[in-house]
């Protein structure tokens, strides 16, 4: 059932991924599922999530929308607050398992968020995976449709409503969906630059019934004082080789975690430099590294370039992925994890900061300059 993007007969391949996920669904009515999200659910996450939600109702299919970490982006807090979507935070020894029939992930295939391996464990069934990044092969799902040549995984839940699963009418719920896939698609694809034409298609159905003073309110959050901290402390740590940018941030409290991407969005607009890698320790009930990739380089797959460089972990699975133009990574830190008095703190950063560093530049051969 997996699918390659890119084919020639892409309408009927999507019209055939719209009936076999209609098939699974009507099977499963009167269920309870599991949707996760990434540990940070960006706008695209966020609103794939409500679309599942809104699809699966009309089979009587429940769900609750959970991830592991925190919703740090300011945007993303408007977002889920302005439109009123309930979301659940659950560390992962709280997840109420016992409810689910089936998990389903939508913008991600499992290597991002740490409630995976509970959900295996309590032997919830993975119905569902939905996503735009590159085939990571972490699960094996009943139903899968995975197109990475597809902006924003808003997007393809939009062809899947639009091809008769789930078609708008104006009420005030489709209307919060629509304005939550829009903000999906626009933040996902960096305002449309990005998008591809299914993006756009998907843009177009929606902009009818999106709330445009809503959408607006959304996309004007300022940034915190912390985001500003960190975006700060990116700037001043940078090393440039080769286009490259890399800066470690030090350590972040999780809810802080989304000025890394933040952070390197802003050094992608340095003359010169193509390709901008910013990470730090980020502090949350777990301590780990996490990391943000961005690049205008078409050549640059930030997938394969963060799995080349840093490797897979002991269990197989690597340690980043990405997608078109971006990628990220989380690297936890085993023994040497939690609070530490400041001296073994930074002993720890540097290693991890010399470590990360080295790995990136022998990947782009700049090791010795
Ligand atoms: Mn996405």
């Amino acid at each position: 059932m997996k699918k390659e993007s890119g084919s020639p007969d892409q309408g009927d391949d999507a019209s055939r991924m719209a009936s076999q996920l209609e098939a699974l669904l009507k099977g499963r009515s009167g269920e309870r599922h599991v949707v996760i999200l990434q540990d940070f659910p960006d706008p695209d996450a966020i609103s794939c999530g409500l679309a599942y939600r809104c699809l699966v109702a009309q089979w009587g299919i429940e769900t609750d929308l959970v991830y592991g970490g925190r919703i740090s982006h300011q945007e993303n807090l408007a977002m889920v607050n302005l439109l009123g979507i309930n979301i659940m935070q659950c560390e992962s020894d709280e997840v109420p398992s016992e409810r689910y029939q089936g998990s389903v992930f939508v913008d991600g295939q499992g290597t991002t968020s740490c409630l995976v391996e509970r959900m295996e464990r309590a032997g919830i069934p993975v119905l569902i995976v939905v996503d735009h990044h590159a085939q990571q092969d972490r699960l094996k799902p009943l139903f899968s449709d995975i197109r990475p040549a597809v902006g924003a995984c808003a997007s393809i839940f939009v062809d899947y409503m639009q091809g008769g699963l789930l078609p708008l009418v104006a009420k005030a719920e489709h209307r919060k969906l629509a304005t939550a896939l829009m903000h999906g698609i626009i933040s996902e694809t960096g305002a449309l630059i990005e998008a591809q034409a299914q993006d756009f298609t998907a843009a177009a159905y929606l902009q009818p019934f999106c709330d445009r003073e809503l959408l607006n309110e959304i996309l004007h959050q300022q940034r915190s004082h912390q985001v500003m901290e960190v975006i700060h402390l990116a700037l001043e740590n940078r090393v440039i080789r080769s286009g490259y940018c890399i800066s470690g941030v030090g350590y972040l409290r999780a809810d802080d975690r989304d000025a890394l991407p933040q952070a390197a969005d802003f050094l992608l607009t340095e003359e010169m430099v193509h390709t901008v890698i910013v990470f730090g320790i980020v502090q949350g009930e777990r301590e780990e590294i996490h990391g943000s990739l961005r690049t205008t380089r078409l050549t640059l797959s930030p997938d394969q370039f963060l799995k080349d460089a840093l490797g897979r972990m002991a269990s197989g699975s690597h340690y980043g992925g990405g997608k078109a133009r971006a990628g990220g990574f989380e690297i936890p830190l085993g023994f040497l994890a939690g609070h530490d008095d400041p001296e073994l703190s930074k002993l720890k950063w540097d290693t991890f900061k010399a470590k990360i560093q080295k790995k990136f530049f022998t990947k782009i051969g700049a090791e010795g300059e």
